[in-house]
């Protein structure tokens, strides 16, 4: 029987406010969002107003075949809504995918902060992440050579705390204002609206190359971390410096990061440009599959903390976002995990319309004079109020807090709240002084009273003006692979460049950086190095001296930092990774079960591809099922490839142009291969064939990512070992391999 139609529950501050007053309070969230939640099963459909609907599938009209009549409220009601269905997308960080997680804390805090959620290590605090690239539109490809957004909004029991981050430690720009020049620079240009969701184009690099102070956030966007196999291998950084503050008001400065417990890996460029094209929702996928197997992502986060005498003791500034601090000089101690673990219901109701602010802080964590922090406390809200269309956006299920919420501020579009009572003013006698300020001691947000004693000016402070060794620093600490696709993303992104003279005048800043880049990447495009022009900044005010601007070139006292390269995170780990297995007719059923058990028990996800849907016939006459057809299916949305023997299937196999063609992809993209002995005849199909190695022991396998052996346990053996180790960029030597 159908239940009963109730009306939609309204979100009065007293019902909301009873559920949010229960003894568990961390399962506020859940309860809260389901009070919103609409399961659209066993319902009767209605109006928006609540009016039974009889007949969905056609308009009124004047007879059968007559006009529609302009008294029909359902279809208006209907069209009209499906005609608002769209808010303006967020203008940087429009393509985006979220997920619903929890924190929970190793070690208390309590000596540097004073926020209750990084000092309980019994509180489970719900989070909600937001992963997105920034450049592209809402519907552009998740492959983009870009920064990756970080946002994780934390319910804690202080009220939200927003960790607006990305998968970059530093920033293009040192202050907010250059923030629309920045952003109309990288987007698509305005007379053509090209390219979409790519740096790669005149107007960017024209700024860059005018912007020293971006080289070395651009290092950062021309490395692989630019191009991430997954958002689940991702770091992710608070990128400022912000200030922790303990109960006796002591206060701190800290770096926040997040570490990923796969590892940080990327996919090859080339491979991104094919995956655009194969799965534009790649990372999208990606994360909702994982979740939905149960292979929950999981980040740790670190610390990295300073105490507040020691501000000056850097050769760069703690408040200057294009500088990190590496962890040679203040180690990143890790104080709990993330771990996302549920998908959301709705994507626009949750993931669209999610709002994060840096400014949403709570007692114990306060901001610092980061002159692009400050510009962003500004910016959030601001943009909030056209995108989701006035003041009362934080009433929105996804973006209310776990704790309730009483103050004076009334009306609004789209108020959710039945306020009641006349008094809505403070100080009042009507209302009993309700509701009443809250004593920093009882957990009311005291802000930190740092001393301030200086003029009013528009300037940069020197100790910002260092735009080199940081970007050398990095360049020096990547492996040779990791150096060399960075010169391969130079070269491609100013080959993009149709104005020479931003290319060279972008060739004499990386010459800053190191001459060898410098000197590639010119080759690549036919040029020379120039000298750098000068002076090398344009960014000064019109009645300065630009020599005041001019950027100091300085040696750090670095030369390498570990921590920046991705190549020392390899975990022995194939938790989730996507294998594909060739196979066809006539398949050696055998060892394709034996090793595809083998890798499923290490948590990995298996699909056997085949000629055409359905199923195949192995050679015991056993029925496998198959995943996807060469149709559908691409080396590039793999991580490995495996090919079983059985003459029948082998041979159908190597005369597969599609097949060959997924293998050779994946050797070109440096992934771990193997194929049964039997199955050789196909591997010498391929182009890469004479490069296979002589004999196949374990050295061999884990130097060249390839095994081949008749024995299948022996084979699922060392393929684990090579697929966990990411990729074989030794392959790469000499780098230009046709596919
Ligand atoms: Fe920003 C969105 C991260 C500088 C202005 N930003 C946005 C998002 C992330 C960041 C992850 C997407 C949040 C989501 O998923 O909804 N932004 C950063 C980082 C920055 C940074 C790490 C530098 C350290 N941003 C920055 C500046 C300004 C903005 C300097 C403006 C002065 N950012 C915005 C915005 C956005 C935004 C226009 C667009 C959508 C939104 O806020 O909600 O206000």
């Amino acid at each position: 029987m159908k239940k009963k139609n109730t009306p939609p529950k309204s979100g009065t501050e007293t019902a909301i406010d009873k559920k949010l007053q229960l003894p568990e309070q961390e399962t506020a969230k859940t309860i809260k969002l389901e009070e919103f939640t609409a399961d659209g099963t066993d319902e009767l459909m209605t109006t928006n107003h609540g009016v039974r609907i009889n007949d969905d599938q056609h308009s009124l009209k004047a007879g059968e075949r007559g006009s529609t009549l302009l008294e029909d409220f359902i279809l208006r009601e209907k069209i009209t809504h499906f005609d608002h269905e769209r808010i303006p997308e967020r203008i940087v960080h429009a393509r985006g995918s979220g997920a619903h997680g929890v924190f929970k804390l190793y070690k208390s805090q309590s000596a540097f902060t004073k926020a209750a959620f990084l000092n309980d290590t019994e509180t489970e605090t719900p989070v909600f992440v937001r992963f997105s690239t920034v450049a592209g539109s809402r519907g552009s490809t998740d492959l983009a050579r870009d920064v990756r957004g970080f946002a994780v909004k934390f319910y804690t029991q202080e009220g939200n705390f927003d960790l607006v981050g990305n998968n970059m430690p530093v920033f293009f720009i040192q202050d907010a204002i250059k923030f629309p020049d920045l952003v109309h620079a990288v987007k698509p240009e305005p007379d053509n609206e090209m390219p979409q969701a790519a740096s790669a184009h005149d107007t960017f690099w024209d700024f860059i190359s005018l912007m020293p102070e971006s080289t070395h956030m651009v290092m950062w966007l021309m490395s692989d971390r630019a191009i991430p196999r997954s958002y689940r291998m991702m770091e992710g950084f608070g990128v400022h410096t912000f200030r922790f503050i303990n109960a006796e008001g002591v206060s701190s400065f800290v770096k926040f990061h997040w570490k990923p417990v796969l590892g940080v890996h990327s996919v090859a460029w080339d491979e991104a440009q094919h995956i655009s094209g194969k799965d534009p929702d790649f990372h999208r996928r990606d994360l909702w599959d994982a979740i939905e197997a149960g292979a929950f992502a999981e980040w740790e986060l670190g610390i990295q903390v300073v105490a507040e005498e020691d501000e000056f003791k850097f050769d760069f500034d703690l408040l200057d976002p294009t500088k990190l601090i590496p962890e040679e000089l203040v180690p990143v101690e890790i104080i709990g995990k993330m771990t996302l673990n549920r998908n959301p219901d709705n994507f626009f109701a949750e993931t669209e319309q999610v709002a994060f602010h840096v400014g949403h802080v709570v007692p114990g964590i306060d901001f610092t004079n980061d002159p692009l922090m400050q510009g962003r406390l500004f910016s959030y809200t601001d943009t909030q109020l056209i995108r989701l269309g006035g003041p009362n956006f934080h009433e929105i299920p996804i973006n209310r807090p776990v704790v309730p919420v009483h103050n004076h501020q009334r009306d609004g579009h789209m108020r959710q709240t039945i306020n009641r009572g006349k008094v809505s003013y403070n100080p009042n006698s009507l209302g009993g002084n309700d509701p009443a300020q809250v004593k920093a001691a009882d957990g009311g947000f005291a802000v930190y009273p740092e001393r301030i004693d200086a003029r009013k000016v528009r300037a940069r402070s020197k100790s910002f003006l260092d735009h080199f060794s940081q970007a050398k620093l990095f360049f020096n600490s990547q492996s040779e692979p990791e150096k060399n696709h960075m010169i391969d993303a130079f070269t491609f992104e100013l080959g993009k460049v149709k104005t020479v003279a931003i290319r060279e005048r972008m060739l004499g800043i990386l010459s800053l950086v190191d001459e060898g880049l410098a000197a590639e990447v010119a080759y690549g495009l036919g040029l020379h190095v120039p000298e750098p022009e000068q002076p090398l900044n344009k960014s000064f005010g019109a009645d300065e001296d630009p020599s005041t601007y001019e950027s100091v070139l300085r040696e750090g006292s670095l030369s390498a930092s570990t921590a920046l390269s991705m190549a020392g995170t390899v975990k022995d780990s194939i938790r989730s990774r996507k294998i594909a297995i060739l196979a066809a007719d006539g398949v050696n059923g055998s060892s394709l079960k034996h090793v595809k058990s083998a890798l499923e028990a290490e948590g990995a996800i298996v699909e056997v591809i085949a000629p055409r849907l359905g199923g195949i016939i192995a050679e015991d006459n056993s029925m496998l099922a198959v995943d996807q057809s060469f149709l559908t299916a691409a080396s590039v949305l793999f991580d490995a490839v495996y090919v079983p023997g059985g003459t029948n299937s082998v041979a159908t196999i190597e005369a597969e142009a599609n097949a060959v063609h997924f293998l050779n992809e994946a050797f070109k993209h440096c992934k771990a291969i193997a194929a049964d002995g039997e199955a050789m005849q196909v591997l010498e199909a391929t182009y890469f064939s004479r490069k296979l190695p002589a004999d196949f022991k374990e050295e061999t396998v884990l130097r060249e990512g390839i095994v081949v052996t008749e024995d299948s346990k022996k084979l699922a053996k060392l393929f684990i070992k090579a697929i966990a180790q990411h990729r074989f960029w030794n392959r790469e030597n000499p780098r230009k391999v046709p596919a």
